[in-house]
C-alpha cells in the first residue's frame, strides 16, 4: 500500500504559532514505513496548499489511501483539502484520522465524501487497510492498539524524513533564538486519564502506555545523534506521571555527552522539590504547567484534582530549582465568577514577575469529547464551512469556546476576546507566549479598571 499522510491544516499558523512537525502522521508514515508500506508526509502548515501546485501535484500520485489528521480548530480547512482530495485522486480511498475525526460524531454528516474515520491511534488501522486491499467495510473504524504496539510505532519514528531544518528556519525567521527554534518534540505516553472536564483528549479510546526510561533515553539519543537539537521537548500530556522513570531518565542522561536541554509538560501535582532538582541537573530548563486557574472553585469544577495551594508549591519549587515554570491560564472559564479572574489575572501577573513564563488562554474551548461541552454552558458558534473544487460550499454551525455564565464576565470576555485578537493581529510577525500574556493582563486591567 502506498499512503499519503496530511497533517491539520491551520491557515496562516506560521505567523503566529510556532510551527512544528505534526506528530501524529509522522508516527503513522515510520509505523507502515517500517512494516513495509509507501508513506509520505504533507503539512500544508509549510507547504501552503492553496497558493502552491504542491499539494494537487502530490495527491495524484498514485496513492492507495491519502489520510487527513484532523483537530477541532482546523476541522472545515482538513475538510477542504479531503474533499479536494477525492475530487483529484479518483482511486485512492479518502481517510480522516485524529482527535477530531475520533470525537466529533457530526463529521458523517458535514461530509459525506470522507470514505472512512479512523479513531483512535491509527497503526493498526493503517495496517488492517492494507491487508484488505485499501476496502474497508465500516465507515468508522476503532481498533485499539495491541499492548507491544507503543513501543514498536514510538521507535519506528522517521526522524530522518522529518524536514526539521526547514521548520527550524522557519522558527528563526520568526525571531526565535536557536535554544527555541532548533527543538524536536517527542511523545512518550500514549494518552493521561485524569478525566479533566475541559479536556478531551483524556477521553480518547487509548489504553494507558508508557516508555521506560530507558526507552526514553533511547529515543533522545538517536534524536541527538541525527539531528543535533538544541532543546528536546517531551510533549507528553504529564511526562511526569512517574517519579522513578524521570529520576531514572536523568541519571541515564548525566552520562550523555553535550546533551540538549529538555521541556515538558507536568501536572502540579507530579513534581516535588527533589525530583526537580535532579531533573534541572538533567538540564530540564522549562516545565509546561496547566494551572488554568488560581481559584479553587474553578478547579473543582474542571475536576482537576489539584488544589491552587498544591499548584502554589510546585511553582515556587520549580522556580527554586532554577527551571522555569510555565503557566497555562484560561481567564474566563464558563462557571467562573467576577472574583475567580481578578485572583486569577493577578496572581498570575504576580508569578510573572517572579520569573514564570504563562500562555493565557480567553476560554475553555467547546471541544467534542471534552465532558465540560455536555454540561450545558452556553456556546459561542461561528458559521465554518466546507469548500469545493467548484466554488461551491457546505456551512455546518461549529462551536467554538464557552461563554461565562455569569452575564457582566460574559461581557467583560467577550470584549476582552475581542480586543485581544484585533491587537494581536495588529503586531508585526510571531510573539513570544511571555509578550502576548503581558499584553492579555494588561488590556484586562484596562477593560476591567482593576
Ligand atoms: C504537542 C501539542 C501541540 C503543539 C504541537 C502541535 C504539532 N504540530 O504537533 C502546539 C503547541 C503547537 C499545539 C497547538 C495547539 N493545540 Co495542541 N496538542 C499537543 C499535544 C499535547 C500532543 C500532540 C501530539 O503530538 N500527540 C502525539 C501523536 C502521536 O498523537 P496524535 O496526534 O493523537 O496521533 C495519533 C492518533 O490521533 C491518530 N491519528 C492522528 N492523525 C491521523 C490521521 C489518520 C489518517 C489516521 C488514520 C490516524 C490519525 O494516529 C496517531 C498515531 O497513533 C496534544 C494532546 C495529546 N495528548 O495528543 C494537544 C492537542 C492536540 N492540542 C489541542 C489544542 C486545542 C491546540 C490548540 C488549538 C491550542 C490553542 N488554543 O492554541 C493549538 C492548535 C494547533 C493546531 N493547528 O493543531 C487539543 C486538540 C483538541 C481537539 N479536539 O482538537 C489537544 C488534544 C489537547 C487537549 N487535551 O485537548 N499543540
Ligand atoms: S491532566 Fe492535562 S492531559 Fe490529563 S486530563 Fe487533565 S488536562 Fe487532560
Amino acid at each position: 500500500m502506498r499512503a499519503l499522510l496530511v497533517g491539520p491544516y491551520e491557515p496562516g499558523s506560521s505567523r503566529f504559532r510556532f510551527l512544528s512537525p505534526p506528530l501524529g502522521v509522522w508516527r503513522l508514515c515510520g509505523f507502515l514505513v517500517k512494516h513495509g508500506h509507501g508513506c509520505d508526509v504533507f503539512d500544508p502548515n509549510l507547504d501552503d496548499p492553496m497558493s502552491s501546485s504542491s499539494f494537487r501535484s502530490a495527491v495524484v500520485d498514485g496513492y492507495d489511501v491519502i489520510g487527513f489528521s484532523t483537530t477541532h480548530e482546523t476541522l472545515e480547512n482538513d475538510l477542504s483539502l479531503a474533499v479536494l482530495a477525492k475530487h483529484l485522486a479518483k482511486g485512492a480511498t479518502i481517510v480522516l484520522g485524529g482527535i477530531e475525526a475520533t470525537l466529533n460524531r457530526e463529521i458523517e454528516e458535514i461530509c459525506p465524501e470522507v470514505d472512512v474515520i479512523v479513531e483512535g491511534q491509527g497503526e493498526r488501522a493503517l495496517l488492517e487497510m492494507a491487508k484488505v486491499n485499501k476496502r474497508l467495510l465500516e465507515r468508522r473504524i476503532s481498533l485499539p492498539l495491541m499492548p507491544w504496539d507503543f513501543a514498536d510505532s514510538a521507535f519506528a519514528f522517521p526522524f530522518a524524513s522529518v524536514p526539521y531544518g526547514r521548520y527550524w528556519k522557519a522558527a528563526e525567521e520568526n525571531g526565535l533564538p536557536p535554544l527555541e527554534a532548533r527543538s524536536v518534540r517527542l511523545y512518550t505516553t500514549s494518552v493521561c486519564k485524569h478525566g479533566c472536564s475541559f479536556c478531551s483528549y483524556t477521553n480518547m479510546p487509548i489504553g494507558f502506555q508508557s516508555l521506560n526510561a530507558e526507552g526514553i533515553f533511547a529515543l533522545v539519543s538517536r534524536a541527538k545523534k541525527l539531528l543535533e537539537p538544541e532543546t528536546i521537548i517531551f510533549s507528553d500530556d504529564s511526562f511526569t506521571w512517574s517519579r522513578y522513570r524521570v529520576l531514572e531518565f536523568c541519571e541515564r542522561v548525566a552520562h550523555l555527552e553535550n546533551a540538549p536541554s529538555f521541556i515538558c509538560e507536568a501536572r502540579a501535582d507530579q513534581v516535588d522539590p527533589k525530583l526537580l532538582d535532579a531533573m534541572k541537573r538533567a538540564g530540564f530548563r522549562l516545565i509546561g504547567y496547566g494551572i488554568e486557574s488560581w481559584s479553587d472553585d474553578v478547579l473543582k469544577a474542571f475536576r482537576k484534582g489539584v488544589a491552587a495551594q498544591r499548584q502554589r508549591e510546585a511553582v515556587l519549587a520549580t522556580l527554586e530549582s532554577g527551571i522555569t515554570p510555565f503557566l497555562n491560564i484560561i481567564l474566563f472559564p464558563p462557571m467562573a465568577k467576577m472574583r475567580d479572574v481578578k485572583e486569577t489575572a493577578i496572581e498570575t501577573q504576580n508569578w510573572i514577575e517572579l520569573g514564570c513564563e504563562a500562555s493565557i488562554e480567553p476560554f475553555v474551548l467547546a471541544l467534542p469529547g471534552a465532558s465540560i461541552t455536555r454540561e450545558g454552558y452556553e456556546a459561542w458558534v461561528r458559521d465554518a464551512a466546507v469548500r469545493y473544487p467548484d466554488g461551491t460550499e457546505r456551512h455546518f454551525p461549529k462551536e467554538e469556546f464557552l461563554l461565562p455564565s455569569d452575564p457582566k464576565l460574559r461581557e467583560l470576555a467577550l470584549s476582552f476576546n475581542y480586543r485581544y485578537r484585533e491587537k494581536l493581529k495588529a503586531t508585526e510577525g510571531f510573539v513570544p507566549s511571555r509578550e502576548r500574556s503581558k499584553l492579555a493582563l494588561k488590556l484586562l486591567n484596562e477593560l476591567a479598571g482593576w
